[in-house]
């Protein structure tokens, strides 16, 4: 195992792994910004090294100078976290030729699977379902004009570089059609330098369903089941369930074992989630996989009972996974609730500052994984994320009850944050029936 690795990343996330890695006997080098140099979480870690100005492109997306601290703070690894360089192979590769583990996927696998045509590629040849579309890149307006008769409107135009709805156009017809594989190529060569579109049909308001995987350097995988992540706005998820509400036990297995079968085809060692549309009929399609930790792994956490950033420091170590699917277990239901430094009322602006006042819920099964204390400002420069409110309990119906306690007894002053829009959710009979689809924000509550 690491005796010392480096988080090359911020804010709740960093102070996560950071808890692990001291639980584990590792020591940990933190880097930041100028705007997170007063971030208490800092003190945690070993040693910290300052790597650059305010805004994420000259501090947290600076390889040199995060390779740099790692080989100064004397690391072995580095845990990229979410976000920022979590997904670039390209910094995969260089820490692997400076001789520092990169803890997340082998660069050559991510490369591959973070290429959504390549992905889809792979999901077809492990006989796991794609959405209908076309088979590679489209070539020309002829091309697509030809998928689109085959699998009929709507189609959806994608980005295969994309992620996140970036380089996204839902076309309804020839006329619109052409006009959004010319404007989706541009907005995807803009933003990922990379203007290669595919198309798929467009599945209006499915679930959105995503499997968490665990797989090792040694060819072995399991899963630890599903994530509902229905419930987003503007592809901001704001709260993640397991299991799935509703979901037939018979489709949750076939999604779980499509999962692993995709997983164990494409190389893949790290954690990893896969992630799928799931339509009303309850079929199922592979859409991407996220080759990272993600925001919403405690849920996973809290009904399996493993801990994904042990896993993940093990997996990279080079250790063989000591779990079998059998001893995955899934106990009772986990919901996350996202704490953002939002309005609301106010289109969802940001809401920097500082927090002048707050009391945090806690009893019987709550985590709330967070870095915010009274008197931390938050930093205008960043994600909004500030807290991530879960909870555990035999039932969804219980989880839901203990949910609203909590939000109940949240205060946050100093900030508008996205806690009166939670509770909206958590009041609403259309989701505590578990009748939740991608579509649900904006129709029942904006
Ligand atoms: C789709 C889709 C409908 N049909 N693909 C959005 C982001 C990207 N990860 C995939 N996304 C979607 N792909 C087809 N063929 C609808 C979405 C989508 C969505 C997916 C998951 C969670 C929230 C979403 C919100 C809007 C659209």
């Amino acid at each position: 195992m690491f005796q010392r690795i480096l988080v090359a990343n911020r804010g709740e996330i960093a102070l996560r792994i950071i808890r692990t890695c001291h639980e584990l006997g590792i020591e940990t080098v933190a880097v930041y910004s100028e705007a997170d140099r007063n971030a208490s979480y800092l003190e945690l870690a070993d040693e910290s090294y300052c790597i650059g100005g305010n805004s994420s492109a000259e501090s947290y997306l600076m390889i040199n100078r995060i390779i740099s601290a790692a080989e100064v703070g004397n690391v072995q690894a580095i845990h990229p976290g979410y976000g920022f360089l979590a997904e670039n192979s390209h910094f995969a590769e260089v820490c692997r030729s400076c001789n520092i583990e990169f803890i997340g996927p082998p660069h050559e696998a991510m490369k591959q699977l973070g290429d959504k045509v390549t992905a889809r590629k792979i999901a077809r040849d492990a006989k796991v379902h794609t959405v209908p579309g076309s088979e590679g890149l489209i070539e020309d307006e002829a091309e697509a004009l030809r998928v689109a008769e085959e699998i009929g409107y709507p189609v959806l135009v994608k980005a295969t570089a994309g992620g996140g709805g970036k380089g996204m156009r839902v076309a309804r017809n020839d006329i619109s059609l052409k006009s959004c594989l010319s404007s989706a190529a541009a907005e995807a060569e803009k933003a990922f330098n990379n203007a290669g579109v595919y198309l798929e049909k467009y599945i209006e308001n499915p679930r959105h369903i995503e499997v968490q995987i665990l797989a090792d350097q040694h060819g072995n995988a399991v899963h630890l089941w599903e994530r509902d992540c229905s419930l987003q706005r503007r592809h901001q998820k704001l709260v993640e369930e397991t299991p799935a509400p509703d979901l037939p036990n018979a489709v949750r297995e076939d999604i779980c074992k499509a999962a692993i079968r995709l997983v164990k085809s494409s190389g893949y060692a790290n954690a990893g989630t896969v992630e799928f549309l799931v339509d009303s009929q309850f079929q199922f399609y592979f859409i991407e996989v996220n080759a990272r930790i993600q925001v919403e792994h405690p849920v996973s956490e809290q009904v399996t009972g493993i801990d994904l950033i042990e896993q993940q420091l093990r997996v990279a170590a080079g250790e063989e996974l000591g779990l079998s699917q059998r001893n995955v277990p899934c106990n009772g239901s986990s919901i996350e609730v996202r704490i953002n430094a939002e309005d609301p009322a106010n289109d969802f602006r940001g809401s920097p500052g500082t927090i002048t006042g707050m009391k945090v819920p806690g009893g019987r099964g709550i985590r709330f994984d967070s870095h915010i204390h009274v008197g931390y400002r938050i930093p205008p420069f960043y994600d909004s994320l500030i807290g991530k409110l879960i909870v555990h309990r035999p039932t969804r119906a219980e989880s839901i009850r203990c949910m609203k306690r909590a939000l109940e007894e949240f205060r946050i002053e100093g900030i508008h944050t996205t806690i009166p829009l939670l509770q909206q959710i958590f009041n609403h009979t259309a989701f505590v029936e578990g009748r939740v689809d991608t579509g649900f924000i904006e129709r029942e509550l904006l």
